[in-house]
């Protein structure tokens, strides 16, 4: 990446924090149905893993925490937004809610509620870029928590066998709603355990700019060129609770959770950047973000009519008339 695709990724994984921050307050004046799970702690690692895709031949499935996600695959802000507060206009017309976004025409296939449910729905979109010989390739981003579910491990045992272009990732912020991952995953490693089952497997540290663009470069350029899958663990704090909200009772105040945005910025800065320079790309994301979810605000709920249309849409055999 050059140093101005750098200042982008900076700007970019500000504007998903502040896109967030912007969701949080609005989750508080209570005008989002249901919880919001917020991907603070992980923009820049899936910033910088979405700059390596090519949406929408390589298409990108993810966990109930992927507004980010979603966002850093070019998906359109005020829509994300419009969805997640259950607005007409949202990308499923504020029907789909937090939980389940959709923008494939950006390489966002899907999110999903159900954990660890959209890593077969990868291999899927895998299988059709191998049939269809499109030279696209599935990413599938889940928790730690997520990574311990038998249908990932069934999934990758096919996407060995099948030989399919996906690259699992695994965001590994240590916890499982409120369950440490020490508790709850047994002691071998996501390396070693994806190792076993035949994948080519890297761990990375999400906030160290350098290792990301080397680790994630290499492996999805892996993954596109020889047609295999490929796994990538990714340390990165969860930077707030499980849910926007959540008291976190569980955690020690005295926890040390360094902010990969600061690290970053701090790297930049060593790199013969300007600190105003930093400044002004992190205020301007903020207004972007902050526009696009007032905007989103501001929309109506959608009309009782949207389901049957929404269905239809989703269903073009029952549109026909069909059984
Ligand atoms: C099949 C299933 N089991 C349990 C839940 C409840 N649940 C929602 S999020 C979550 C924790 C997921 O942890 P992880 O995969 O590490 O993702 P993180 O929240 O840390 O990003 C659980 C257990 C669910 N949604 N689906
Ligand atoms: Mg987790």
């Amino acid at each position: 990446m050059t140093p101005d695709d750098l200042k982008q990724v900076f700007e970019r994984a500000h504007f998903i924090r502040a896109f967030e921050q912007e969701i949080a307050a609005a989750a508080d004046a209570g005008e989002v149905p249901g919880l919001v799970h917020l991907c603070l702690g992980a923009e820049l690692f899936e910033t910088m893993l979405c700059a390596q895709l090519d949406g929408p031949r390589d298409q990108v499935t993810g966990s109930h925490r992927s507004h980010g996600l979603a966002l850093a695959m070019g998906a359109d802000a005020e829509q994300v937004a419009a969805e997640i507060l259950g607005r007409a206009g949202g990308l499923s017309e504020g029907l789909g809610g937090t939980q389940h976004l959709l923008a494939p025409e950006r390489g966002f296939l899907t999110s999903n509620g159900i954990v660890g449910g959209q890593v077969p729905l990868a291999a899927g979109a895998a299988l059709s870029a191998k049939t269809l010989g499109t030279g696209g390739i599935a990413v599938a981003v889940m928790g730690d928590g997520a990574s311990n579910q038998g249908a990932v491990f069934e999934t990758m045992n096919l996407a060995v066998s099948l030989k399919l272009p996906v690259l699992f990732v695994i965001e590994n912020n240590g916890f499982g709603q409120s369950t440490s991952a020490l508790y709850a995953t047994g002691g071998i490693s996501p390396i070693a355990r994806a190792r076993a089952f035949g994948l080519a497997a890297s761990t990375v540290d999400g906030g160290d700019i350098s290792g990301l663009e080397r680790t994630l470069e290499r492996l999805v350029a892996w993954v596109r060129e020889t047609g295999s899958p490929a796994l990538v663990e990714a340390s990165v704090p969860r930077l707030g609770g499980h849910y926007h909200g959540e008291a976190e009772t569980y955690r020690s105040a005295n926890e040390a959770r360094p902010d990969p945005l600061d690290r970053f910025e701090d790297w930049l800065i060593r790199q013969g950047n300007s600190a105003e320079g930093c400044h002004r790309r992190k205020v301007r994301a903020r207004e972007q973000a902050r526009g696009a979810v007032e905007r989103a605000i501001a929309l109506p709920e959608p009309a009782p009519e949207t389901l049957e249309v929404w269905s239809t849409r989703l269903s073009p055999v029952r549109a026909g008339g069909a059984a």
